[in-house]
C-alpha cells in the first residue's frame, strides 16, 4: 500500500453528523446496520465520489435514501466501498455489513474474548466493522442499538447513556445507548457478555452524579476495587489540577483477558486489559497496584485529551497520547513521590525512547510518513510527547502552562486539532515565539549536549559553555538546534545552592539553550562550584559534562534536586561500567572506585527514610543503558558480565549494610499497596539482589526463605526474580512451586513466564521454546505473547542477542506466526531488533539474516511489513 504523508492531508469530501448502529450479535455473522447522516463537507470537493473504508467486510446491502443500490453503482470489495454519484445535499445512507467476530483473531473490530464480545476501534478498527469515513477528523453523534441473547449477553454496553431496553423475542434483548459527545469512529466501542460488576458514584464539581462501573468476569469482582479507587482519584485530581469534569452520567471499565494494547479510552465505556484492572492483595504486586492506576487515569484523561478534542489526523497522535501520558505522570507525581516518579519516568524513557531514538526505526514525536499506522503507538510519540510537554512547561513557566491548557480547552472543545493549533495557545499564554519550538515535534533522534566548566578565581566567574548536536536519523541526514531548557544550580562546597548572576543580575535557573553553542557566565562566585546541569532532567537529552565523577559524588550527598542526587551516581556507575566491559573484551579487570560504592552503600544507612528513592539509587544502570553509552560493536555478554562484577565488588565491599538492611526492612502487618510500604519492600529487594550477587550462598538462602514466607505477592515474585537470574536448584524449586500455587491464573502466569524468559542463562531459549508449549501458554493472547516472547527479545539482552543467532531466530519465528493471526502483535515483537545495528559484526549478521528471512516471507502483513523495512533500511 502506498505511504501515507502528512504533507497530503485533506479534509474528507463529505462528513457524517448522525450515526444509528444496529448490532445482530452472532458469534459468526454479526450483521450491522449502519444508517449514517451524511452531507459534502464544504472544505471538501464539491463533486467527489463517496470513497468509505473498509477491512475484511461482507457487503449485505446498501441503500441511499431508503432507495437500494443495485451493484452496478458501487464499487465495493473488503477494503472499500465507492459511490461514483452520492446526493450534492444531504443524505442517509444505510450499510448493512455481515461480520464474524470469532474467526476475528486480530482483536481489531469487533471480536469475542473468552465468551464476550468486545471492540477494539483506534486506530483504524471500525472499518472492520462497517464501511465508514474511518479517520479521527469526522466527528458524528452516535446512537447504538445492541441486540443479543439475553442468557449469554445480559449486558449490552456502549458509548454514552443507555436510553431505552426490552425483550427482543426468542430469548433475545436489546438496548439502545446515546452518546451525545461528538466523536470520531475509532471512539466507539461495545461490549456484551455475561459479566460482574462493581458500581460505586462520584458526584463532580459541579454536583453531576456519575454512575461508576467496572466490569470484570464473574468471581473476580474483588480484584476491581483498587481500579474503583483509582478512577474517583482521577475523576478528582483532573477538577483540582485542569479543572476538567466528567460530562455523562455513566462512566464505565470493562477489563478483557484479550486486547492487543493497555486499555482504550472509548468514550464513556473504557476497554482494558484485564492485567491493568485486576488487582488484590494475594494476586497483584505493588507495581501491579501502581500501574492500574496510572492506566486508569491515563483512560479517564484522555476523555477531555483526545475524546473532547481530538486529533484532526493520525499524524497528530502525540496531540492526545503525549500530553495525556503528560497528566498521568503529573498524577501519578501528586499521589505518590514526585522525584521517584520522575526518575522511574527517565529510566523508562531511557531505556525505550532514546533506544528507538538511536536506531533505524527512529521517527519524530509527530511523524511525516507513515506505511501502517499501528506501528507508531511508540515511546517517541507517548514518553517523548510527554517529556516536549513537561519541557514546554519548565521553559514558559506554570503560570503561563496553566493559562495554555485552559485556553486549549476552551478553544477547541469539539474539535479536531493539529499540534499547531496546541503549540498557538502556550504561544500566546507566555508571549513567546514558539517557531523554533516545533523541531522537536518535527525533529527525530536525541539531542546530544556537551558541557564544559571553567572556573577562574581571580574573576570570581564560572563559565558553563555547552554544545548540542543531533545526529541523522532515516530520513533525516540534516538536523538544526532545538530550544532545550537547561535547569541549573551551583552547588557550593556547603552543599547549599548559590546564588546565579548573570549579567550582573540575579537570574531564574532555567536557560535557553537555542543555538549549536552556547556559553553562560556566572558572576560572585566566591569559591569554586559543582553544577548540577539539567536539574529534574530538564530536557530529554543525552548529557557529556566535563564535572568529575569526584564531583558528582559530592552531588549524590548534597544536591537539592533529588534527580540529580540520583542521576549523579547513574552517571559515576555507568562510566564504570563502560570502562568494564571493555576491558572484559579485552580480559583486563576495572577496579571498582571505593567511593561510588559508598555512594550506593548510602542507600542502605540506617538514617535513609526515602526508601522508594534509595532503592532507585541502589538499582544500577541496566544493560541496555550501558548498551546505549557504548553506541557501537556493542557486545552484551561484555556488558553483562561488567555488570556483574560490580555486583559482585558492591556485595562485597557492602555486605555487612546489605545484611543489616534487609534485616531491619523486614516488617509485618496487613500488605497495602501505597508507595512509602511499597518503596520499603523495594529498598529490601534491592538489598536481597546485591546480597545475590554471583549467586552467593548466603544471599540464595535468603531469597528462598522470603519466596517460601512471603505474604505479599510482591515478596514472593520479586524473590523468584532473584533466585531465577542464578542457574540451581533454588530456582527450579521456586518456580516450580509458583506453577503449583498459581496455575490457574493467567496474569499470574504471566509473571512466571516473564521472569523465565528474562533469565540471563543459557537455558532460555530452550525454556522459552518449552513454555510455548506449556497449557498455560496460548499464542492467540497477547499478554501471553508479550510476557514469554515479548519479555524476552527486549528483557534478556544476552540470550535475545546470542552469538549463535538463536534468539534472534526464536522471536522472528514467533513474528513470522502471528503475522496473519495477530499482525499488530507480532509487529510489536520485531521492537526486540530495534538496535540490532549497534552490535559487534558477528551479531549483527545473524540478526540482519533474522529480520531478511522474514523480509522474504510471502503474504507479509502491513505491520511486519513496515517494520521489516524500516529495520533493514
Ligand atoms: N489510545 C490508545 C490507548 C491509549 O494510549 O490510551
Ligand atoms: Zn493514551
Amino acid at each position: 500500500p502506498r505511504p501515507v504523508r502528512l504533507s497530503e492531508y485533506r479534509p474528507s469530501d463529505f462528513l457524517i453528523d448522525e450515526v444509528h448502529l444496529d448490532f445482530r450479535l452472532d458469534p459468526n455473522a454479526t450483521q450491522v446496520t449502519a444508517r449514517l447522516r451524511m452531507r459534502p463537507n464544504p472544505a471538501g470537493d464539491a463533486g467527489a465520489a463517496l470513497k468509505l473504508d473498509g477491512d475484511e467486510l461482507k457487503l449485505v446491502s446498501v441503500a441511499i435514501d431508503g432507495a437500494k443500490l443495485d451493484a452496478e453503482a458501487l464499487d465495493v470489495s473488503p477494503e472499500s466501498l465507492v459511490i461514483a454519484n452520492p446526493p450534492r445535499g444531504a443524505f442517509e445512507l444505510e450499510i448493512v455489513t455481515e461480520i464474524d467476530p470469532e474467526a476475528n483473531t486480530r482483536l481489531m473490530g469487533l471480536y469475542r474474548s473468552n465468551r464476550s464480545y468486545c471492540t477494539q476501534c483506534e486506530a483504524e478498527g471500525f472499518r472492520r466493522i462497517t464501511y465508514f469515513l474511518d479517520r479521527p477528523d469526522v466527528l458524528a453523534v452516535y446512537t447504538t442499538r445492541i441486540e443479543g441473547p439475553a442468557d449469554e449477553c445480559p449486558l449490552l454496553l456502549s458509548n454514552g447513556e443507555m436510553i431505552e431496553n426490552g425483550p427482543a423475542g426468542e430469548g433475545r434483548h436489546y438496548a439502545v445507548w446515546r452518546d451525545p459527545w461528538p466523536k470520531p469512529s475509532y471512539l466507539f466501542a461495545l461490549v456484551a457478555g455475561d459479566l460482574g460488576v462493581v458500581e460505586d458514584r462520584f458526584v463532580t464539581m459541579s454536583g453531576r452524579d456519575v454512575a461508576l462501573k467496572v466490569f470484570v468476569e464473574h468471581g473476580q469482582e474483588h480484584r476491581a476495587l483498587h481500579a474503583m479507587e483509582s478512577i474517583k482519584a482521577s475523576m478528582k485530581w483532573d477538577e483540582e489540577a485542569f479543572g476538567r469534569e466528567y460530562d455523562l452520567g455513566v462512566f464505565m471499565v470493562v477489563a478483557v483477558s484479550h486486547f492487543n494494547m493497555g486499555a482504550m479510552e472509548n468514550k464513556g465505556l473504557n476497554v482494558f486489559n484485564d492485567k491493568y484492572v485486576l488487582a488484590s492483595p494475594e494476586t497483584a504486586t505493588d507495581g501491579d497496584y501502581a500501574n492500574i492506576e496510572a492506566i486508569i487515569a491515563h483512560e479517564y484523561f484522555h476523555n477531555w485529551t483526545g475524546d473532547r478534542i481530538t486529533c484532526r489526523d493520525w499524524f497528530q497522535l502525540c496531540l492526545k497520547e503525549g500530553l495525556t501520558v503528560f497528566r498521568d505522570q503529573e498524577f501519578t507525581s501528586d499521589r505518590r513521590s514526585r522525584p521517584v516518579k520522575r526518575i522511574q519516568d527517565v529510566r523508562n524513557l531511557r531505556a525505550l525512547q532514546f533506544a528507538e531514538d538511536a536506531g533505524p526505526l527512529a521517527h519524530p514525536v509527530r511523524p511525516q510518513i507513515y506505511h501502517e499506522i499501528n506501528n507508531f503507538y511508540t515511546p517517541t510519540v507517548y514518553e517523548k510527547g510527554a517529556e516536549v510537554i513537561r519541557m514546554l512547561k519548565t521553559w514558559i513557566g506554570e503560570d503561563a502552562f496553566r493559562a495554555g491548557m485552559d485556553l486549549y480547552f476552551d478553544r477547541h472543545d469539539g474539535q479536531a486539532c493539529t499540534i499547531e493549533q496546541f503549540v498557538a495557545c502556550f504561544a500566546e499564554t507566555s508571549g513567546r515565539d514558539l517557531t523554533q519550538w516545533m523541531r522537536w515535534y518535527d525533529q527525530a533522534g536525541t539531542p546530544e549536549v556537551t558541557v564544559r566548566t571553567a572556573y577562574d578565581a581571580d574573576a570570581k566567574t564560572f563559565a558553563v559553555e555547552t554544545q548540542q548536536i543531533t545526529r541523522p536519523t532515516p530520513g533525516q541526514p540534516e538536523k538544526r538546534p532545538v530550544v532545550i531548557p537547561m535547569t541549573l544550580g551551583l552547588v557550593g562546597p556547603d552543599g547549599a545552592d548559590m546564588p546565579l548572576i548573570v549579567g550582573g543580575a540575579p537570574a531564574e535557573p532555567v536557560f535557553t539553550l537555542a543555538e549549536e553553542t552556547t556559553r553562560i557566565v556566572f558572576e560572585n562566585v566566591a569559591e569554586r562550584p559543582v553544577p548540577s546541569l539539567f536539574r529534574n532532567f530538564s530536557a530529554p537529552v543525552k548529557l557529556d559534562s566535563d564535572v568529575s565523577d569526584e564531583d558528582l559524588l559530592f552531588l549524590a550527598g548534597h544536591d537539592s534536586d533529588p534527580f540529580n542526587r540520583w542521576q549523579a551516581v547513574q552517571t559515576v556507575a555507568l562510566r564504570h561500567l563502560v570502562a568494564a566491559a571493555a576491558a572484559v573484551r579485552e580480559g583486563r579487570e576495572t577496579p571498582v572506585d571505593p567511593r561510588l560504592a559508598e555512594a550506593v552503600g548510602r542507600a542502605f544507612d540506617p538514617e535513609e527514610r526515602d526508601c522508594a528513592f534509595a532503592a532507585q539509587v541502589a538499582s544500577l544502570p541496566s544493560e541496555g543503558d550501558i548498551a546505549r553509552e557504548i553506541a557501537q560493536d556493542v557486545d552484551p555478554d561484555a556488558i553483562h558480565r561488567a555488570r556483574d562484577d560490580l555486583k559482585r565488588a558492591l556485595r562485597a565491599r557492602l555486605a555487612d549494610a546489605l545484611s543489616a538492611a534487609y534485616a531491619r526492612l523486614a516488617y509485618d502487618g496487613p500488605y497495602s499497596p501505597d508507595a512509602a510500604s511499597a518503596g520499603h519492600r523495594s529498598l529490601r529487594i534491592a538489598a536481597l539482589d546485591l546480597l545475590a550477587a554471583g549467586g552467593d550462598a548466603e544471599g540464595l538462602a535468603l531469597a528462598m526463605t522470603l519466596y517460601k514466607s512471603a505474604e505479599n505477592m510482591t515478596d514472593r515474585v520479586m524473590s523468584m526474580q532473584v533466585l531465577s537470574l542464578h542457574a540451581g536448584a533454588e530456582r527450579e524449586e521456586a518456580l516450580a512451586d509458583f506453577a503449583g500455587r498459581y496455575g490457574h491464573d493467567p496474569l499470574l502466569m504471566d509473571k512466571w513466564f516473564l521472569i523465565q524468559a528474562s533469565a540471563p542463562l543459557p537455558d532460555a531459549v530452550d525454556r522459552v521454546e518449552g513454555l510455548m508449549a506449556s497449557p498455560a501458554f496460548d499464542m492467540r493472547n497477547p499478554n501471553r505473547v508479550r510476557s514469554l516472547i515479548g519479555a524476552f527479545g527486549s528483557g534478556n539482552p544476552t540470550q535475545f542477542n546470542r552469538p549463535d543467532g538463536r534468539g534472534y531466530a526464536l522471536v522472528a519465528g514467533v513474528a513470522a506466526e502471528l503475522n496473519s493471526t495477530n499482525p499488530q502483535v507480532a509487529a510489536r515483537l520485531l521492537g526486540a531488533f530495534r538496535t540490532w545495528r549497534a552490535l559487534e559484526p558477528n551479531r549483527r549478521g545473524r540478526a540482519e539474516t533474522a529480520l531478511r528471512g522474514l523480509a522474504g516471507m510471502p503474504n507479509l502483513s502491513p505491520d511486519v511489513r513496515d517494520i521489516v523495512r524500516r529495520a533493514l533500511s
